[in-house]
């Protein structure tokens, strides 16, 4: 198996590098691809120096497969050049989410859907793989009339300079601004760009990427996207109206007993999820699961994973796995 990550000295490169090593993914041979700047540069992978190379050579060896998180614009211009070349390519940007030609996956849900001829997959947003995580089980029981969200989301999500903005405002250095405003100490309705309708693009994406998944438009969503000064991990306060009434002690039953989520859920002991205990787990994790007591058959609930694993690397190399296993993709 001849491996390529492109964007391999990204913040979700380096995970994806990380997440490879732990799940011992078979790679004979791999191909660390960034940018024209980083190439030479040596990375570690599974404790052997291996040099970055550039898109063109990484093109020319032909890889079996490529994780692709280098952004929109690299993935639109090179996942297709990779996919003609034979590579089957998982790429985690928004470039091709929304092509009709192109399946958004979760493994836990849709996979079985893939097939041999898929030579570029889409690896959803991150927001949107922890909420559909928990939709998914209680949709197929209860059948989701509505979903309202709001998240509460990390910095990791924006990138390395975020990253730097909020180390620099709690150690009171003045440096480069990746948002409009402070994050420290403050809120941010804002991710991603503002859109003409007035929302922004990552609530968009929470819009209309579940429906995608779920391969369903019967159900809507709608979206409040917030960045909160946390360092790594997404969290998000889920409102869902059903058509069928549901009992609060199945739908715990039934979110413990689905792969891929851990409830945690004894308020009593204080015991919910949160940013910092799901720091680097691949399990979505779910709890204060209440009844909305203003409507009928609508439930509260709370998900939090991390977005650099379970919401970019992790799903993108079980995507591949999958692939693997089913010999959807195999070595040349
Ligand atoms: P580089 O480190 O050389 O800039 P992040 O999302 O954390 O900012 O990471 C983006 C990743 O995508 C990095 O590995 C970056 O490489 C890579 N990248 C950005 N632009 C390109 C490009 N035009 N071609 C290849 N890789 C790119
Ligand atoms: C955020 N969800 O936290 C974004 C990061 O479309 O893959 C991932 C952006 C994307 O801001």
């Amino acid at each position: 198996m001849k491996l390529a990550v492109v964007g391999a000295t990204g913040m979700v490169g380096e995970v994806m590098l990380k997440v490879l090593e732990e799940r011992k993914f078979p790679v004979d041979e791999i191909l660390l691809v960034a940018s024209e700047r980083s190439i030479g540069k040596k990375l570690l992978f599974r404790g052997a120096a291996v040099a970055v190379i550039g898109l063109q050579q990484a093109l020319e060896s032909k890889p079996d497969m490529a994780l692709f998180s280098a952004g929109a614009a690299t993935s639109l211009e090179w996942a297709p050049r990779f996919a003609a070349a034979g590579t089957t390519v998982i790429d985690n940007s928004s470039a091709w989410r929304m092509d009709p030609e192109i399946k958004l996956i979760v493994p836990e849900i849709n996979a079985s859907s893939l097939e041999v001829s898929d030579k570029i997959i889409a690896n959803p947003n991150c927001s949107t793989i922890q909420l559909v995580m928990v939709l998914a089980p209680l949709h197929a029981k209860y059948k989701m009339k509505r979903v309202v969200i709001s998240t509460y989301q990390s910095v990791s999500g924006t990138g390395v300079e975020a990253v730097q903005q909020l180390e620099n405002e709690v150690s009171g250095i003045e440096g480069k601004m990746a948002y409009p405003h402070p994050i420290y100490k403050n809120a941010l309705p804002h991710c991603d760009i503002f859109m003409e309708n007035g929302y922004t693009k990552e609530e968009m994406k929470l819009a209309r990427e579940p429906q995608k998944i779920l391969d369903d438009r019967t159900f809507s969503v709608t979206a409040t996207a917030v960045r909160i000064p946390t360092a790594g991990g997404h969290s998000e306060s889920v409102n869902i109206e059903f058509h069928t009434d549901f009992d609060l002690r199945e739908v715990r039953e039934l979110l413990s007993q689905t792969p891929g989520i851990i409830l945690q859920d004894t308020p009593e002991a204080n015991l919910y999820p949160m940013p910092v205990t799901a720091h680097q787990k691949d399990e979505v994790f779910v709890g204060r699961i209440r009844r909305d007591e203003s409507q009928p058959r609508s439930l509260n609930l709370w998900i939090v994973a991390d977005n650099l694993r379970k919401g970019a690397a992790t799903n993108a190399v079980q995507i591949a796995e999958y692939l693997l296993d089913s010999k959807l993709a195999q070595p040349a």
